[in-house]
Parts: structure tokens; sequence; C-alpha cells
């Protein structure tokens, strides 16, 4: 495959629920795109080596406690403290794999059901960041979900908590955006059927991304 230097990368996102599979995926996606010859970032978020990273850490492992809507505003600093870096790069023609996005940012907090938090309140603060050319959505029940190793660790991982969370995702699909975007992959199988099924999802829009010649987007209100 060759590739010119003139060609943009692309953003491609992982979501699900707390052990649907996304960082198992989330590598093995850049193992293939890289030996495909692509040029390939992988990144996540939280990212807790930041400042802002570590109250997120220290938060999500119980050390310390934090008012709703300001541990909103920090997740999404996280993911704007690093907009800049995943913009440039895809724009110098290096994909960016990234293991949850600002979808995490809005269900997670809107899930705590505080009535001046609801979903369009926390997308808010997302608008303006890169938008992604595909998000795959790993779909596992929370039952699944629990039964796999190292579940049940952090402060999110209750099953009450992780059921709002997946109606949530569903609601959020209602936005034409997020709609266009969104890829539900099932993640109840096999590591090796799930990637099989996000290597044909990523050939497929990536090449519709690149008919188009589809500039890189930004989150649109
Ligand atoms: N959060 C996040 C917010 O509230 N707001 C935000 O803005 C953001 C970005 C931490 C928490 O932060 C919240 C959401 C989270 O509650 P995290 O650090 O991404 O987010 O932590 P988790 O998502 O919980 O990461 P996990 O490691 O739990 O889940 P993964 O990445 O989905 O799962 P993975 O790949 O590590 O696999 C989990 C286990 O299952 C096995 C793996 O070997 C592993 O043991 N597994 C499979 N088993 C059977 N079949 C398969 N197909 C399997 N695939 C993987
Ligand atoms: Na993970």
């Amino acid at each position: 495959m060759t590739t010119s230097s003139s060609k943009r990368g692309h953003l491609i996102v992982f979501e699900g629920l707390d052990r649907s599979g996304k960082s198992t995926q989330c590598e093995r996606l850049v193992e293939y795109l890289q030996s495909q010859g692509q040029k390939v970032e992988h990144a996540r978020f939280p990212n807790r080596s930041t400042v802002i990273g570590q109250m997120i850490n220290n938060y999500l492992t119980g050390t310390s406690q934090q008012e709703d809507h300001a541990i909103h505003l920090l997740f999404s600093a996280n993911r704007w403290e690093a907009a800049e870096k995943i913009k440039s790069s895809i724009e110098s023609g290096t994909t960016v794999v990234i293991d949850r996005y600002y979808y995490s940012g809005c269900v997670y907090s809107a899930a705590k059901r505080n009535p001046t938090m609801d979903l369009a309140w926390c997308r808010h603060m997302e608008v303006g960041l890169p938008r992604p050319d595909l998000c795959l959505f790993l779909d596992i029940t929370a039952e699944k979900a629990a039964i796999r190793r190292g579940f049940g660790t952090e402060r999110y991982e209750k099953q009450e908590m992780q059921d709002r969370v997946r109606e949530l995702f569903a609601e959020m699909r209602t936005h034409p955006d997020e709609e266009e975007d969104i890829v539900v992959i099932d993640a109840g199988g096999t590591v090796e059927q799930v990637e099989a099924a996000i290597q044909t999802t990523v050939k497929r829009r990536l090449g519709e991304v690149e008919a188009e010649s589809r500039p890189l987007r930004f989150i649109q209100p």
C-alpha cells in the first residue's frame, strides 16, 4: 500500500462497557494497521499519566472524592490537553486509535443521574474536539462483562451503573453525528471473532472516508 504524504490519517475510537475488550482489540487493530504499512499512534482516555490524569486515577481507585461536575470536567480536560496532538498527528498522515473517548465522557457522567448533568450538558464540553471517522462500540451485556477477569475493582464497575451506561450509549446514538460514526460490534465472541469483525468494519469505513477525501471533522453541538 502506498501512502502519499498529503493524505491524512484517521481517527478510530473504541468504546464499550468496562471489560468489553476495548484494550485487547485496540492493541490488535494497531498491530494490524501497522502491518498494512500505516503510521499509527495508540492513545487512551483517561490518560492517567498527566497531572489531570492522576487526579482522575485517584478518583477512580477511591483514593479521592470529587464533586460530580468537577470530575466530569477533569475527564473532559484530559481529552482537551491531548486534542492538539491528535489533530496534528492525523493531519500529518498518522492514524490515531483511541481506547475510550468523549462518548464515555458523556455516558458515565450522565449515568450518575445528577439533576443538573444530563447527556446534553455532558456533551457540551466535548464540542470542538476532533470527531472520529469511526467509533467501534464493543457490545456486551453487563452480566457477561462482569464474569471477565479484573471486573469490580474500580468505582464505576457496579452492575446497576453498567446497565445505565449501556442505556445511555444507546441514547447517544440518537444524535445524527453519533449515529453516523458508531458501529456496533458484537463483543461476546472470542477475541479472534471480534477482531475479524473489527477489521472488516475498519476497511469498509476507511475506504468510504478516503473515497470522499473527507477532511477531519470536529464535534458539533
Ligand atoms: N470514564 C472514562 C469516565 O467516567 N469518563 C471518561 O471521560 C472516560 C474516558 C476507567 C473508567 O473511567 C470511566 C469509564 C471507566 O469506568 P478505563 O481505564 O478505560 O476507564 O478502564 P476500563 O474500560 O474498565 O478498561 P478495562 O480494562 O476494564 O476494559 P477493556 O479495555 O474493555 O477490556 P480488556 O481488553 O482489558 O479485557 C478485559 C478482560 O477480558 C478479557 C481480557 O483478557 C481481560 O482479562 N477479554 C476477553 N475474554 C473473553 N472473550 C473475549 N473476546 C475477550 N476480550 C477480552
Ligand atoms: Na481498558
